[in-house]
């Protein structure tokens, strides 16, 4: 890490920037589709937590000491009775959380929009768990609830109401142990007029508390604003100068920047982590990877206002991994729509896993699936022969491309809305392993990228195929998800011996 010295608030050394080294405003800290960030500290470690969807388990947990370099913990919601996640459509299931410490406890709580009308709730004694069972707080109807306490114990959940009679951000005192709210939502404020205030978190500094929002939306018009008042319950007084962050109507590389969280760091420095994307290709630009968790250095000015930093920090992307599933546990990246990993992903006798073919009541395929995190990228997966086994790019149902191998039959498969083709079959494979390979690289057509598939048998590579990767965008298939890299059985059950994931240096096509 390394610290921008020109801002006056953020303090300490500045070791010498690698060449891979990029500021913070414009390489993401957790990159991928991790969105809606939250943050608290604890002593000297950071742990911070973004919203999951449909995908299962729910709710990935990181843990920093530095704000830059993220380490995956786990996931909270890891188990079925907290989190169903075959009810989920695409896009649904669990929103926008927020983690706090307190009293020696963690607390985690968010919303299921498939699930039970209110606002989930979970604690542990650690980060690393157990965590409770889910409890559901009813009548706080909205998302994106906060968690804050008042110096006397008293606990506010603060969020974005969908109640007609408390819109915009509302706020209750709760009893967290009974998981009931203590009196009807207040309104608290609307923001600045602008669309959506949304995405509260309510903290203290000095004898303000402060409400720091999302408003905008959260497509390219996404801004954070904030205001203050000497009660957590309001009224809140708007900063002179909101909004306090946005990329709006800017060339910036990184857009749609909002929904952030504010931590102090143990020498009473400040910072900001916020969700922002990184659209290419022409106009009107196509982002691929969902949004993503950036992280800026918070100032101070002398009437107690903050303001932005957004290049304090630099960042070394580093999100290759390699996996034999040779561990006891499958790494907590490993994630799936549809039905939950544990489901239907057991070890193989000979080394890697089973995949099995199970019924999902959403209708989403049980894929273990990773996020992709790089701009350009290459993903292998070893399996044996003959099989049958799908390596799917996925934005949502009904936005895909996938590599399929039958037998030892290959076909390349595309999804984009209502039209679904087969684009190419290559002859058959030889050999006992193959190994399914997808590359995003370079566009041939102006989108953001090329999905490119291929296939390496004991003959060597076969190229199949290469597609526009916009289809695969949020510009093309809505939704707050990105693209996510699984492998499924397409017969009753299929073997993967191993997989690979390289970010690419460069965009050779
Ligand atoms: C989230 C809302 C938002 O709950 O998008 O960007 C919604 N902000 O606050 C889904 O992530």
């Amino acid at each position: 890490m390394s610290i921008n010295l020109d801002h006056p608030t953020v303090p300490s050394v500045r070791p010498e920037p690698s060449p891979a080294a990029r500021s913070a405003a414009e390489q993401p800290v957790i990159a991928g589709f991790y969105p809606d960030p939250s943050v608290c500290r604890v002593g000297d470690t950071y742990y911070l937590v973004n919203s999951s969807f449909e995908y299962a388990p729910a709710v990935p947990l990181w843990q920093s000491t530095d704000l830059v370099r993220w380490t995956q913990i786990g996931n909270v919601l890891d188990r079925e009775d907290q989190f169903a996640s075959g009810q989920a459509r695409p896009s649904g299931g669990i929103y926008a959380p927020t983690i706090r410490h307190h009293d020696g406890r963690f607390w985690m709580i968010t919303t299921n929009v498939s699930g039970e009308p209110g606002q989930l709730i979970v604690s542990a004694p650690r980060a690393g768990g157990p965590w409770t069972a889910a409890l559901v707080i009813p009548g706080l109807l909205g998302i994106d609830p906060d968690l804050a306490w008042d110096d006397d114990g008293t606990c506010y959940v603060t969020f974005c109401s969908s109640d007609p009679r408390a819109p915009g951000i509302a706020q209750a005192r709760v009893d967290l142990d009974r998981g009931v709210a203590l009196e009807a939502p207040r309104r608290l404020w609307q923001g600045t007029g602008l669309a959506n205030p949304e995405g509260p978190h309510l903290f203290r500094r000095g004898d303000w508390w402060y409400l720091l929002i999302a408003e905008g939306g959260t497509e390219r018009g996404h801004t954070v604003s904030i205001a203050r008042s000497s009660s957590p319950e309001g009224p809140f007084e708007p900063a002179p100068e909101n909004p306090l962050f946005s990329r709006r109507s800017t060339f910036f590389p990184t857009q749609n920047t909002g929904h952030a969280d504010i931590v102090e760091a143990a020498d009473g420095t400040w910072a900001m982590v916020y969700l922002g994307v990184r659209p290419r290709g022409n106009t009107p630009l196509f982002h691929v990877n969902g949004r993503e968790t950036f992280v800026a250095g918070i100032g101070w000015d002398e009437d107690g206002w903050p303001h932005v930093a957004p290049d304090a920090f630099t960042v070394e992307p580093d999100n290759g991994f390699a996996d034999d599933f040779a561990a006891p546990a499958l790494h907590p990246r490993w994630i799936s729509p549809g039905a939950a990993p544990e489901r239907f992903v057991t070890p193989a006798p000979g080394g890697g896993v089973t995949l099995a073919a199970v019924d999902s009541a959403n209708g989403s395929p049980a894929l273990l699936s990773v996020r992709a995190q790089d701009h350009w990228w290459r993903f292998t997966a070893q399996v044996t022969v003959p099989t049958a086994v799908g390596l799917r790019v996925r934005m949502d149902e009904r936005h895909w491309y996938e590599l399929r191998v039958r037998d030892r039959t290959v076909e390349v498969h595309a999804a984009a809305g209502a039209l679904q083709s087969t684009v190419v079959m290559a002859g058959d494979l030889t050999g006992t392993t193959a190994t399914l390979v997808v590359e995003a690289c370079a566009p041939t057509a102006h989108g953001p990228d090329d999905l490119r598939f291929a296939v390496v048998d004991d003959a060597g590579v076969h190229e199949l195929h290469r597609l526009d990767g916009r289809y695969l965008s949020t510009e093309v298939a809505g939704g707050f998800t990105g693209r996510t890299i699984g492998l499924h059985a397409l017969g009753n059950a299929a073997t993967v011996l191993a997989v690979t994931y390289e970010p690419a240096a460069n965009a050779a096509p």
